[in-house]
């Protein structure tokens, strides 16, 4: 029987290269996001594989909404084999006294508190079948603070103190626990951070190659394909002209 992976945020960037990767490796998959109509065409493309391909439209940071969407999937496609938390963003790069409140709450709600409420929904079948993957999506963010980093350093940092109690409190249960921590990766991440200002998200890719998301992908598939009794507790994939989150090399 083909495996399950549910992928959050799979409308673009890391999450969409995920679900065409992990189709590509024959697993059926959930994909969800907001944009519907991107959902909805990603199912069409992937379908063409002869998988399944389930899509859940809603917005995480609404938890009642995402738990409504979880209830609404047929008993058969709750047993998730795979979770990759995706879904997150950087909005705005601000020092602290002139951030905006709803740039952190946007944050906070999506990275932290959506990872949580979409991790509370798969954990019990995972637990109830012991056996299971989980991926969060950290940062080299989640390791470093840079300037006007702030809140979104705090929410990766709090991605991987959730990584590691999740490890622990799963042990019992055959569950692997998983971060991927990329560095610069060209996606809708700038466009997205920067609040449709290509001109600055433009600039955060200047002068040097940045990674793509299907590089992070591979990098998922080498995680998703090690023998059952192999866990990688974390990758930190950086581009190659990125030393650490403050240091580039741009020519
Ligand atoms: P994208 O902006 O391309 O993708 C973000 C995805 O998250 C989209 O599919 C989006 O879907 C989804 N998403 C965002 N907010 C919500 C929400 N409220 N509800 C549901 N889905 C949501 O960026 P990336 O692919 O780069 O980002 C993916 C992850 O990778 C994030 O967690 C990010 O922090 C992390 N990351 C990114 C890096 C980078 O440099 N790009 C580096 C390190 C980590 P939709 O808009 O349709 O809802
Ligand atoms: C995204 C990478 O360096 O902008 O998490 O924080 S960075």
């Amino acid at each position: 029987m083909k495996k399950t992976v549910l992928i959050t945020g799979a409308t673009s960037g890391i999450g969409k290269a995920a679900a065409i990767k992990v189709t590509t490796l024959g697993y059926n998959v959930i994909i969800t996001g907001r944009r519907n109509e991107l959902l909805q065409s990603l199912k069409s493309e992937l379908e063409t594989l002869g998988v399944n391909v389930t899509i859940m439209n809603f917005d995480i940071r609404n938890r009642e909404a995402t738990i409504k969407a979880w209830d609404a999937l047929p008993c058969h496609l709750k047993k998730i084999d795979i979770l990759l938390n995706n879904a997150g963003l950087a909005a705005g790069a601000e020092p602290i006294d002139k951030g905006d409140w709803n740039d952190w709450e946007q944050m906070i709600d999506t990275n932290v508190k959506g990872l949580l409420t979409m991790s509370q929904l798969v954990i019990p079948g995972m637990v109830e079948q012991k056996s299971g993957h989980i991926i969060n999506v950290s940062s080299v963010a989640g390791f470093e603070t840079y300037a006007n980093g702030n809140v979104y350093c705090a929410t990766k940092h709090a991605v991987n103190a959730i990584t590691k109690g999740m490890r622990i409190d799963l042990l019992p249960y055959n569950i692997k626990v998983s971060s991927i921590s990329p560095g610069m990766v060209n996606t809708e991440f700038s466009t997205v951070r920067y609040h449709g200002d290509k001109m600055k998200a433009d600039a955060v890719y200047k002068g040097l190659t940045p990674l793509n998301a299907n590089d992070v992908a591979d990098a998922i598939e080498f995680m998703i394909t090690r023998p059952a009794h192999v866990n990688v507790n974390d990758m930190l994939l950086m581009p190659t002209a990125q030393a650490s989150a403050i240091y580039n090399y741009r020519e």
